[in-house]
């Protein structure tokens, strides 16, 4: 997979321990980037909060995915949204908020978290290139009520590096999924983000404790390490194939 002469186990210095990955059995899953949660005018506004304190996480989040780019590693967006209908937005779910900021209201941004509006759209810095897989989830959790299972399975992938927003909704939400399926998750702290400090903090913590209980937590710089490190020739001395 890769356009390195990449060693084909890399270590990721992460909580409550060091993970050991086989590259090709690792793909690069970036939850929920999208203007919806990360601007003014979106969905994470309506629901009353900062988005501002999204911002932190987008540098280091494109950081590792340049690096899982050059590497060729397989590379999954989510967005989180419903059709224009609402045909799969559950009542439940719709009927939250104040009434005349609800899904599927006119916003600044289009009609808030519907496919196909420019809210529902990934932040430019993070935007998919060809070749990348973009999911459409109406949950919280990127397996429910989609096709990442099947497309997991088909490339043989055994590990998860997680990044996106927000850490205590969409990524844990993700993560128990995953780690009820036997996907080993590696979650980069500073490339996720919550409106809440707090719960940044505790969500990362929940995965971690027990033993690494859903998972690992790591952070971009472990990652460029772990791949610096399985690739000595390739970046220090250019020897890409
Ligand atoms: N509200 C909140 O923190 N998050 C969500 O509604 N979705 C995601 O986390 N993507």
């Amino acid at each position: 997979m890769s356009k390195h002469r990449l060693d084909p186990v890399g270590t990721i210095a992460a909580e409550p321990s060091s993970i050991a990955v086989e590259w090709r059995k690792t793909a690069l899953v970036i939850i929920d980037m999208q203007r919806d949660f990360m601007e003014p005018g979106g969905f994470g506004e309506t629901l009353g909060n900062d988005v501002s304190r999204l911002a932190n996480a987008v540098k280091p989040c494109a950081a590792v995915l340049d690096a899982a780019r050059d590497l060729g590693m397989l590379v999954i967006h989510t967005r989180e949204g419903h059709r224009p209908d609402l045909s799969d937005a559950p009542p439940a779910k719709i009927e939250r908020g104040a009434p005349s900021k609800r899904i599927g209201d006119a916003g600044p941004m289009g009609r808030i978290l519907i496919q196909g509006e420019p809210g529902h759209d990934i932040i430019p810095a993070l935007y998919p290139i060809k070749g990348e897989v973009v999911i459409d989830k109406p949950g919280k959790g990127a397996f429910y009520a989609t096709a990442l299972g099947e497309i997991l399975k088909q490339h043989e992938i055994e590990n998860l590096l997680v990044c996106g927003v927000t850490t205590e909704v969409c990524v844990n939400t993700t993560v128990r999924e995953a780690n009820d399926r036997g996907y080993r998750c590696v979650v980069l702290a500073d490339c996720c983000a919550s409106y809440f400090p707090e719960f940044h903090e505790m969500g990362l913590r929940m995965i971690k404790a027990q033993g690494g209980i859903f998972g690992w937590v790591s952070n971009s710089s472990a990652v460029l390490d772990a791949i610096a490190q399985s690739a000595p020739k390739s970046i220090s001395a250019g020897g890409a194939r």
